[in-house]
């Protein structure tokens, strides 16, 4: 492949944003390199997200990426919390005016969208890492990679950095141009992967005097489970029994619902943070996904916003490459953040709201309890966290 030196719209990352705004703008006829510093089985392989809300899906049929998630993907119309040995369901369909979620992991939509890109699109370079992007300010910023042991550059017309919240593109923008908010959490999650069918048809989200429990899936075979366990735990520290004995107390409900177990795969530890740097662009280095925001997983929005980010982008690219306006451009940091500060409440209020901290005190287990309560007994409460949950029209 012959290795471009200069394209209109540099991509630095190969996750789901990089990804993505690669296909949009390949559909919309505009050239763009995305440049991934690792290998392609690292990026098809790395487990995170689970849930994609409507907007995410109808971006990923819009450029003709969603064959296969229509075949595989699991629709869910709700999904169950549990606390005090009771259970309550969110039905989505009629809470939000039919909104709904499909349950495709990130590593397929991932596997998806290199597919497409490898046989039709524009060029995707692995082990390619950016060390920097220079010239933000300029006409025409520069990024810097290496490349089969050669440093190479890629002049670009725009940068996006789409490399997530450890990536380099950031470090682009003078630091006192950006704002950050944060949050770290006092807890982390043990996620698992086991090959048990799901013992529940949706996601159950359990609020336990343990710690918070999740019940996900991968496929009709495959189970996905998280357990809230502190900062800093070590994976290899749980046996496999402690791990399905610990998810048995969390989930536990009065009735007869049984969890079923099976051999663990994969696990790992990860931990919780909230993150959001503002302003999104700084002259010709715009970010998009995790690069510029992280919410803790509770909400199911990580992989949603960076979908959203790039389809306001690309439509912005279409209108600066068909007229020459910037206006897309300059609005999008400004459209994005209303979304991503929604989406870092609900995250904020479903992780608060479902763990227990470790200097929690009664009062704030009231309040909690309280608050399910709530959900469980007002259609407006309800409304608000599937609505939140289902997702907001991309906008
Ligand atoms: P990604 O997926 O992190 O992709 C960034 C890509 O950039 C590459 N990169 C570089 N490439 C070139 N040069 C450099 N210098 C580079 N530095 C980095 C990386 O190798 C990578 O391929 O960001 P993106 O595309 O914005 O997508 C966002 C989503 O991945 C993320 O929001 C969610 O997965 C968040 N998340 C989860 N969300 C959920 O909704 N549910 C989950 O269960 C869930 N689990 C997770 C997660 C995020 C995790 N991270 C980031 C620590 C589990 C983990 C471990
Ligand atoms: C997942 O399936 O990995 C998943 C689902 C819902 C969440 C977080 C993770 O809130």
């Amino acid at each position: 492949m012959t290795i471009p030196s200069h394209t209109s719209v540099g991509i630095v990352g190969g996750g789901p944003a990089g990804l993505l705004l690669a296909r949009l703008l390949h559909r919309a006829g505009i050239d763009c390199v995305v440049l991934e510093a690792r290998d392609r089985a690292y990026v098809e392989q790395r487990q995170r997200a689970g849930i994609l809300e409507q907007g995410t899906v109808d971006a990923l049929r819009s450029c003709g990426a969603a064959d296969r998630l229509d075949r595989e993907g699991l629709v869910h119309d709700g999904i169950e919390l549990r606390w005090n040995r009771r259970s309550h369901r969110i039905d989505f369909p009629s809470l939000t005016g039919g909104r709904r979620v499909w349950v495709y992991a990130q590593t397929e939509v991932v596997k998806d969208l290199i597919a497409l890109q490898l046989a039709d699109g524009a060029p995707l370079l692995f082990e390619a890492p950016v060390t920097a992007v220079v010239g933000a300010d300029t006409d025409r910023p520069v990024i810097h990679y290496t490349h089969e042991g050669t440093d190479r550059t890629l002049t670009c017309d725009y940068v996006v950095g789409c490399d997530g919240f450890h990536g380099v593109v950031r470090r682009a923008i003078p630091e006192g141009e950006l704002h950050t908010a944060e949050r770290v959490y006092p807890y982390s999650w043990l996620g698992i992967l086991a090959d048990v069918p799901p013992s529940c048809d949706e996601l159950i989200y359990a609020h336990s005097p343990r710690g918070f429990a999740l019940h996900s899936m991968r496929s009709p075979s495959v189970s996905r489970l998280y357990l809230q366990v502190p900062n800093g735990s070590d994976p290899a520290s749980w046996t496999d029994a402690q791990i399905w004995d610990e998810l048995e107390a969390r989930f536990a409900v009065d009735g007869d619902w049984k969890l079923d177990r099976g051999p663990i795969t994969q696990r790992s530890v990860l931990p919780m943070r909230s993150f959001v740097t503002e302003p999104m662009r700084w002259g010709r280095v715009l970010l998009a996904g995790d690069a510029a925001h992280i919410v803790p997983p509770t909400g199911a929005k990580g992989l949603n916003l960076a979908a959203s980010d790039v389809v306001v982008l690309a439509r912005a690219f279409a209108q600066w490459a068909a007229t020459g306006t910037n206006a897309g451009l300059d609005a999008y940091s400004d459209t994005c953040l209303k979304r991503i500060w929604r989406a870092e409440h609900f995250s904020w209020f479903m992780t608060t709201t479902l763990h227990t901290a470790p200097d929690q005190s009664a009062f704030d287990t009231r309040l909690q309890l309280s608050q399910l309560d709530r959900i469980a007994a007002s259609p407006h409460a309800a409304a608000e966290l599937a609505e939140n949950y289902a997702g907001l029209p991309v906008g």
